[in-house]
């Protein structure tokens, strides 16, 4: 029986808190791999996978970059992702597309906010991981510590599987437990030949193994069996077990390394291979029928025969022209195919199949399912759209979009072409579903709106470079919501309109009551008795509700946290229509809510600001007059690392103000926690 050639693929992500490494990690993958021929540094702008100036100009990855490599006789799809809140919607779509991931941490940091964060994304979309302690080389790296943070924090057991040799400065390579042998690397970063463990360590590799060993038969039925027999657990059925529990995301195989020294990735490469699925042990892709309309859902295996399905996760303007990332999940295109843009219901045509590569992209004459490639040649796909077989149409879920919380007016300069800055603006949104231009009704204005403030920063600056366009930019503004503080029952609300010809008539008794966490959505319920309304005028009045949720009566925010209940109404026998409930719910909720006691909510974030010690107290101090409220502070090899809640509308410029108090030493990041009472009357706008 030959092979599925699917099983040597694997579609991996690197995933971690803003600066654990990642595209470091990925570069060193590349050099590995002979994908590149030197090593390229973050400090320096060399990177692959960081190829946008603005990326080697501040050091950060703002773009998810997706690249191809080989790994013993497998093909590695790889995409690095930015560890940067504001960029995390990036992350999502990535998610979406990969079959398993490498989550790296900082051997000194360990679990930090945004690690947990991607790690609970990766969490929702069913993606198994292994985990890379990176950073070894640093003083007051400890790999015990970084695992303990991981089972504290990110809740699988972590299984270490190596044994660091050496520690920080003197870290030259690892103890492979599983196969108990010794992995070391030259100081130029050159792997040697394996070697039998090192007569200093034999006693302590024997323990780790043993406790490796009783971790794994009582996580997994297979290894009990055998280790309940033989007392122990062969390397082969270790790693089977590892593996299994890899998938089933009962467990986290932890490895450790220095990516900047070049150790530790030939033995995270071959773990990848062992461990992580390929696109045949995932589950088939689920869709709904598009065609007739009927929405039924339907699967797609992995099948290279079945009919043509794929989701565009990311779209990029390159000097190659307009690329699209497509993750393949069923069937096969080829060069020159129509194909179907299920979701904005258009035809588009393949020009050139592209395999990414670091160097120069290889050109396919086809891909096949399972297979993560760029295609040349489509107008109009977006991010997030589903590309498919003209004749088995088929949407599949969009990755998920978060909220805008952060938004600036924008104008040309003095004699910035208009149309241009809107047609510039209209690309931005189209390669980064997070970012939304919208004209401002009352002012006219042109209003950006995306995650955060260096989100903004980044579009605005790839508008100027990029398309030559000056632009203004305004103060940046945070999204405000409104939520029901104190309730209204029994609300009446009549939409008559019975002047002659064809009338409306629709009536509604609304309660209004509010949702116990603020920023908890929308709830609505019927409690109607004897057919007063039919069901389908009172699915009208949820309807209508709905639309009333986007104006509050504050400050025309969005309104959020409540629970609406129809009590009761009445209906007329030639009058009454499902647009008549609609415009009752609507104008119902509308007024009942000028009624309720309502509430102002500000987006609040949790800060993580890392600062050496000796600057811990201008740091509380400027916290404090941001309205924040520090929730901890843990001091570690002389750096401080402060947790405090603050409202994001205090937080604009905090990068700025960080960096000339702590003379550059302090970093800071962000993580959304959701919403809060303002103190302030309406600030609209
Ligand atoms: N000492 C040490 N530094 C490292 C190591 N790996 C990466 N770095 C440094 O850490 C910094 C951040 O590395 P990146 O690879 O950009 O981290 P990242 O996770 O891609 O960062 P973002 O994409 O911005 O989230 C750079 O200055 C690297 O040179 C390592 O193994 N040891
Ligand atoms: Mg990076």
């Amino acid at each position: 029986m030959r092979t599925n050639p699917l099983a040597a693929v694997r579609n991996l992500g690197i995933l971690a808190h803003v600066d654990a490494g990642k595209t470091t990690v990925t570069e060193r993958i590349l050099y590995a791999t002979g994908t590149t021929h030197k090593r390229g540094e973050v400090h320096d702008g060399t990177t692959v996978t960081d190829y946008d100036p603005q990326e080697r100009d501040r050091g950060i990855t703002i773009f998810a970059a997706a690249v191809s490599c080989a790994w013993d006789g497998h093909r590695i799809n790889l995409i690095d992702t930015p560890g940067h809140v504001d960029f995390a919607d990036e992350v999502e779509r990535s998610l979406r597309v990969l079959d398993g991931a490498v989550a790296v941490f900082d051997a000194v940091a360990g679990v930090e906010p945004q690690s947990e964060s991607v790690w609970r994304q990766a969490d929702r979309h069913g993606v198994p991981r292994i985990a890379f302690v990176n950073k070894m080389d640093r003083a007051g790296a400890d790999l015990d510590t970084a695992v303990a943070s991981v089972r504290e924090r990110l809740h699988p057991a972590p299984l270490a599987v190596q044994l660091p040799i050496g520690a920080e400065d003197t870290f030259t390579g690892v103890v492979d437990l599983v196969r108990m042998r010794a992995l070391t690397w030259t100081d130029a970063g050159e792997a040697d030949d394996a070697a039998p463990v090192p007569e200093a360590l034999r006693e302590e590799a024997a323990r780790r193994r043993r406790l490796l060993e009783e971790a794994v038969a009582e996580l997994h039925p297979g290894a009990l069996e055998e280790f309940c027999d033989t007392g122990s657990l062969s390397g082969a059925t270790l790693a089977s077990a590892l593996r299994d529990l890899t998938r089933s995301g009962d467990a986290v195989v932890v490895l450790c390394g220095s990516a900047y020294r070049n150790r530790g990735i030939e033995p995270l490469l071959d773990a990848v291979l062992a461990y992580l699925p390929s696109p045949l042990d995932v589950p088939p892709v689920r869709g709904t029928h598009d065609g007739d309309g009927d929405g039924a859902e339907q699967e797609r295996a992995a099948d290279p025969a079945a009919p043509f399905a794929a989701l565009a996760f990311k779209v990029n303007a390159t000097s190659t022209g307009r690329l699209t990332y497509l993750r393949i999940y069923s069937g096969t295109i080829e060069k020159g195919d129509t194909v179907w843009d299920a979701t904005a219901r258009r035809p588009e045509r393949i020009g050139r199949i592209l395999r990414v590569r670091a160097d120069r992209h290889a050109q396919l004459d086809r891909a096949v399912a399972g297979d993560i490639v760029a295609v040349v040649g489509l107008k109009s796909a977006r991010a997030g759209a589903t590309l498919c077989a003209p004749d088995a149409p088929l949407v599949l879920e969009p990755p998920g979009v978060a909220e805008p919380v952060v938004s600036v007016a924008v104008e040309g300069l003095k004699g910035t072409d208009t149309g241009r800055l809107a047609s510039a603006l209209a690309r931005l949104a189209e390669e980064d579903p997070s970012l939304v231009v919208r004209t401002d009704p009352e002012t006219g204005q042109t209003v950006l709106s995306g995650m955060g403030e260096l989100h903004l920063e980044v579009a605005v600056e790839k508008i100027r470079r990029e398309h030559g366009l000056g632009v203004n930019v305004g103060r940046p503004r945070v999204g405000y919501r409104e939520t029901v503080g104190g309730g209204v029952s029994g609300f009446v609300f009549r939409h008559v309109k019975q002047d002659g010809g064809a009338g409306q008539f629709a009536h509604v008794v609304l309660d209004v009551e509010p949702l116990r966490s603020p920023g908890s959505g929308f709830e609505f319920r019927s409690a109607v008795v004897g057919g007063r309304v039919p069901q389908e005028y009172v699915r009208a009045v949820e309807a209508g509700c709905r639309d009333a949720l986007a104006e509050g009566p504050l400050g025309g925010h969005p309104v959020t946290g409540l629970r609406v209940t129809l009590t009761d109404g009445s209906t007329h026998v030639k009058d009454s229509s499902d647009t008549a409930f609609r415009t009752a719910g609507r104008f119902g909720l509308r007024d009942a809510l000028r009624a309720c006691a309502m509430v102002l909510l500000e987006p609040v974030v949790e800060v993580t600001v890392t600062v050496p010690e000796d600057a811990v107290g201008g740091v509380l101090g400027d916290l404090a007059a941001r309205r924040g409220r520090v929730t901890g502070s843990v001091t570690r090899a002389g750096a401080t690392v402060v947790t405090a809640t603050v409202p994001l509308a205090e937080l604009f410029g905090y990068a700025t103000r960080l960096r000339s108090r702590t003379q550059g030493r302090g970093t800071f990041t962000t993580r959304p926690t959701g919403y809060a009472p303002a103190p302030v009357a309406s600030p609209a706008g």
